[in-house]
């Protein structure tokens, strides 16, 4: 089966790699997007999303005269629809923007095509809500036109690579229609193809973030527990993975971002009964942030009045994204204790929490500050050195929330360094 053109819908964190990287693979493409301002800074050179290497491979694929951007679907041999999945208040899934890009696609669907579901989606979607809204262009999925589920698995801040390099699993309607996904992603993709059916696609990728989220979990109630018996837990998780069978991820002051806080819901929200762990697991990271502000709080004695650098917003090291920010939260939370909280992030200094100020650089944010707390492990926060924090800090209480800063140097600063999941230091 031959691609010529392809549309992908939704021109976000996954749907502009995806496009730009199948144009520079010599598809024709149409990049689409509902949101006006998107499509125009598109055409006009900006690129809205910050990613390593994204801003060259859109130019790239603009430059290969393959990628044009608009705000509908044009007829195409295929269609991927990569368009946001979040969750409501009440923790439901929100598939209004899938339910609205499926619509767009009927006018245009021909017999032949091939339609692939890339958001994460709660279990049957693709087979109980995509397919009924596609065949009222009156074709049959898996008949007329395939239909796949193929769940994005792009680590932000390596996507352009892991887009490629990544196993990729894809879920058919029927045996046909993965083999049609086969051959649109075998365009690119260099790591393994696996076909399967589509609910079991579906269920993979929500199995994948609600391993991470519960080992996550795990992690910070092992902080939590280390705290209590004076045990350090950084040293205990160090030791616990040396066994060839265990492998506990970092505890820290939650869980940020737009997937592994968000897809776990989608099981508890499909089947409450049989996802005790699972809703455990999020209730557990989601307390993350208070159980963070209540350690800061100890060891300052009190927030009252305190001036506190919150150093780092971002939900992890090294990205820009601000979404469900669990720094976010500890900043907000100390300030709603009555601190005065400066934040400061290296690579968002213009961003700052409720109730918080922002300071435009280190040195601003911990001149004054009588104590320093790190919340985001970006390179340039861990590699604080703590003489110069001296010089520039009030007092001399650090928190790490990362447990990424060495107790000895920050002690030999003068320091009291207070770390999550650790005793309080000595004296
Ligand atoms: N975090 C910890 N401790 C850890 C690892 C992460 O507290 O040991 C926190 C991070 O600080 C962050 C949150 O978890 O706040 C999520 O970060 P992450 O790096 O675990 O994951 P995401 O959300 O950036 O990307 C995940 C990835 N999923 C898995 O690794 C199973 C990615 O491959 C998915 O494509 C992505 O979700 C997605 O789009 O679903």
């Amino acid at each position: 089966m031959d691609f010529h053109k392809i549309c992908v819908l939704g021109l976000g964190y996954i749907g502009l790699p995806t496009a730009s990287t199948f144009a520079t693979h010599g598809v024709s493409v149409v990049g689409v997007d509902v949101n006006r301002r998107v499509v125009d800074g598109l055409r006009d050179g900006e690129v809205h999303i910050q990613e390593p290497g994204l801003r060259d491979l859109v130019q790239a694929a603009f430059q290969s005269g393959n990628l044009v951007v608009g705000q509908a679907p044009e007829e195409a041999d295929a269609f991927v629809l990569a368009v946001p999945t979040p969750i409501l208040a009440d923790k439901r899934a929100d598939m209004r923007f899938v339910i609205a890009a499926a619509e767009a696609v009927v006018p245009v669907l021909r017999r032949g095509n091939l339609v692939v579901l890339e958001s994460t989606s709660p279990p049957r979607t693709t087979r109980d809500l995509l397919a009924p809204i596609l065949e009222g262009s009156g074709l049959r999925a898996g008949e007329d036109f395939y239909l796949c589920y193929s769940p994005e698995r792009v680590l932000p801040g390596q996507i352009l690579r892991e887009l490629v390099e990544n196993a990729r699993v894809i879920g058919g309607v029927n045996p046909a229609s993965a083999e049609a996904g086969r051959a649109l992603y075998q365009v690119f993709v260099r790591g393994e193809i696996h076909l399967t059916d589509a609910t079991t696609a579906e269920m993979v990728k929500l199995m994948e973030n609600t391993f991470r989220d519960g080992n996550i979990a795990l992690a910070n109630e092992f902080a939590r527990l280390a705290d209590g018996f004076s045990v350090d837990v950084w040293q205990a998780i160090a030791l616990a993975n040396l066994h060839p069978r265990v492998h506990i991820l970092r505890p820290g002051p939650g869980v940020g971002g737009h997937c592994i806080g968000v897809d776990p819901w989608f099981l508890v929200e499909a089947a409450p009964q049989s996802a005790q762990l699972i809703r455990q697991a999020r209730q557990v990271n989601d307390a993350q942030p208070e159980f963070c502000v209540d350690l800061v709080e100890r060891a300052l004695g009190g927030l009252s009045d305190k001036a506190i650098a919150a150093l780092g917003l971002t939900y992890k090291p090294e990205v820009d994204d601000l979404r469900e920010s669990p720094a976010i939260a500890v900043a907000q939370g100390l300030a709603a204790r009555g601190a005065r909280v400066t934040t400061f992030d290296p690579i968002v200094p213009q961003a700052t929490a409720p109730g918080c100020a922002a300071a435009p650089d280190l040195q601003t944010a911990l001149t004054g500050a009588e104590a320093i707390v790190l919340l985001v492990d970006h390179h340039l926060l861990r590699a604080l050195d703590p003489q110069q924090a001296a010089v520039w800090a009030k007092g001399r209480l650090a928190v790490d929330l990362r447990g990424v800063w060495r107790a000895a140097e920050w002690q030999a600063a003068g320091f009291r360094l207070h770390r999550l999941g650790a005793p309080p230091p000595a004296g």
